[in-house]
């Protein structure tokens, strides 16, 4: 089945547009990502250095999400401040997940939430959300609330369709992978220690350093991906809006469990759009087994 199709009959019209206009732009961005690696002189809202292919994914996705009419404001991690447009969905999205590793040839992704009412807001209004995979292949993986499906572009002559490829996919009973962020020495003390004990169960390092590409990995073979509280970083890196509130939706549509590590990342609601928490998303059982860690020191 082709997503338009699956659209059609599967999502509310505004975030079938929505998520049809980030279809069309993703095969843009996918055939620019080898032209367009430099490095630019800006730095985003983070203060982290943009690349040329920072700036071209968002300027392509916040043109084709406006001309939908379906989107109320676009903000990205690329923008101090959102797009507004004459549409109802407010849309968060992170352009270009993982860009540091352009160079070095990993997985990149882009990540999007729904949003109803204005940003910044709490996970607990997202209506939907989807993450896009530049790897070995090109993937669309998206929750409007009734289970998580995914899509792959296959090439039909000149032009390219997203294909299904999954329906209601679920985080597999039995973990087997993990990944964490950062250095292990600036890990909080209950971190090092619950990872000690994944080690122990059996649990293997599977690390790209892209968020996208180490979620997507989780999802199919069960674990635990975390960005954590640092000693001296305690919001951690991953920003709530753009990154990590749209997966951790996902991830329970998909049967696990999101954290903070004190709470729910769907109940975090930000102040500022750029606002990051530590996090920790997937299996639910070991989400909340090291959330208990951190509680209690
Ligand atoms: P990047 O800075 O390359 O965009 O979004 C931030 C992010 O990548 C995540 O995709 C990734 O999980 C994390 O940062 C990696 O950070 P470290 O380099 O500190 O491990």
């Amino acid at each position: 089945m082709k997503l338009d199709e699956f659209l059609r009959l599967n999502a509310p019209e505004e975030l079938a547009a929505l998520t049809l206009a980030i279809s069309k732009a993703s095969i843009t961005v996918w055939d620019n990502i080898p032209f367009k690696s430099g490095l630019l002189a800006g730095v985003n809202p983070s203060g982290e250095t943009q690349k040329a292919i920072d700036v071209f994914s968002n300027d392509v996705f916040v043109e084709t999400l406006a001309a939908t009419g379906c989107a109320a404001e676009v903000a990205s991690e690329e923008m101090a401040e959102p797009a507004e447009a004459k549409g109802t969905v407010s849309v968060a999205m992170d352009p270009l997940d993982g860009s540091s590793n352009v160079e070095t040839n990993n997985p990149l992704g882009s990540i999007f939430g729904f949003y109803s009412g204005k940003l910044p807001t709490s996970g607990r209004n997202l209506l939907g959300s989807l993450y896009v995979t530049y790897g070995s292949m090109l993937t669309i993986t998206l929750s409007f609330g009734k289970g998580v499906h995914r899509f792959v572009a296959v090439r039909e002559g000149a032009a390219m369709n997203f294909e299904l490829l999954g329906v209601n996919l679920r985080l597999p009973e039995k973990p087997e992978v993990y990944g964490i962020g950062g250095s292990r020495r600036d890990w909080i003390p209950p971190v090092g220690r619950f990872v000690d004990s994944l080690e122990e169960r059996g649990l293997r390092v599977r690390y790209c350093g892209t968020f996208v590409g180490d979620y997507n990995q989780v999802l199919s073979r069960g674990g635990m991906f975390a960005y954590p509280q640092l000693a001296k970083k305690p919001k951690g890196k991953l920003r709530i809006l753009f990154e990590t509130a749209p997966i951790a939706f996902l991830n329970e549509q998909a049967g696990g469990y999101g954290s903070d590590g004190r709470q729910n990342l769907l109940d975090i609601a930000p102040s500022e759009l750029s606002e990051t928490s530590p996090a920790y998303i997937g299996s639910a059982q070991l989400v909340r087994e090291l959330e208990k860690a951190v509680t209690e020191g």
